[in-house]
């Protein structure tokens, strides 16, 4: 039970590894010819590598101790997400016209309890950070409101942490989902997320030191919207101006999910409007 545990890479890597497993995938009956061709190729990739670089033994011994280390920090799904899944998100969502999607990392629950098309994610009393209203609709590329559309939303707090994957967090702080009304607006009253750290003391922020790289992702906001008879988008949204916008170490931002708030009317904090667009199925 992570609460009980320090905020580790081995910890936060481990429940990241145990919430993987828990999801429901798709079974996929790959061809032996498409396993053949992938594997192969990788792995051709690879050797060119040595030979070009004439790898040494010591080096390889280096890699393969890193990789066993990789496994027992249970870091393999923040390494993928990290360093790969922003291209799969590219070939997965070459073809959409609505909104521009980006990578899903390695923290996402499902099933946070739902909230009305109004609400304040459930956070601790005095959550600290900018309180933000990020508000918008729920479309069809046709642009049809999306009645009732799910807005799932999960983000780290003003330390940079996400609750299950860090210790001392409430169950659900900073993660719903946020059930639109029925002209597919929604209205969330949150905080700002701070930018996210790799951590240090695992095998990636191992490898991050090694390589003479930051460990930086920028302040972002993830979510998964949905709705009948549409194509689920994941995506993730920043701020303009923040920390690693430029630089994000997982290289998923995009110009489109940019959100410049404003100071809110009321001076409760900034506010923001996004609207989704989603395509048909
Ligand atoms: C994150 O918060 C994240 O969104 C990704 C993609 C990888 C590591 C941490
Ligand atoms: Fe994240």
């Amino acid at each position: 039970d992570i609460t009980t545990e320090a905020a580790t890479a081995a910890a936060s890597g481990n429940a990241a590894t145990e919430s993987f497993a828990r999801k429901q995938r798709e079974a996929v009956a790959t061809s032996t010819e498409r396993v053949n061709t992938l594997v192969s190729e990788l792995l051709s990739a690879a050797h060119d590598i040595i030979r070009r670089h004439k790898v040494t033994y010591a080096e390889y011994d280096v890699l393969k101790s890193w990789l066993i280390q990789v496994g027992q920090d249970g870091e393999w799904p923040l390494f993928l997400d990290v360093w790969l899944e922003r291209v799969v998100e590219e070939v997965a969502n070459e073809n959409r016209e609505g909104s521009k999607g980006t990578i899903e990392g390695p923290y996402y629950i499902p099933d946070a309890p739902h909230l009305p098309a109004e609400a304040t994610l459930p956070m601790r009393e005095n959550e600290a950070g900018t309180p933000l209203l990020f508000q918008g609709q729920a479309t069809s590329v046709d642009g049809t409101p999306l009645s009732g559309a799910l807005v799932e939303i999960w983000q780290a707090d003003n330390e940079g942490y996400y609750a299950q994957f860090a210790p001392g967090l409430p169950e659900w702080n900073l993660r719903g989902t946020v059930v639109a009304d029925d002209q597919g607006n929604f209205k969330i009253h949150t905080i700002e997320p701070a930018p996210y750290q790799i951590p240090t003391d695992g095998s990636c922020g191992k490898l991050i030191a090694a390589a003479g790289w930051h460990a930086w992702r920028p302040a972002h906001l993830h979510l998964k919207v949905s709705a009948p008879g549409h194509q689920l988008i994941t995506t993730q949204l920043y701020f303009q101006g923040g920390s690693h916008v430029e630089d994000d170490i997982a290289s998923a931002v995009k110009p489109e999910l940019i959100l410049d708030p404003k100071p809110a009317a009321d001076g409760s904090g900034n506010e923001v409007t996004y609207d989704f667009v989603l395509d048909k199925a």
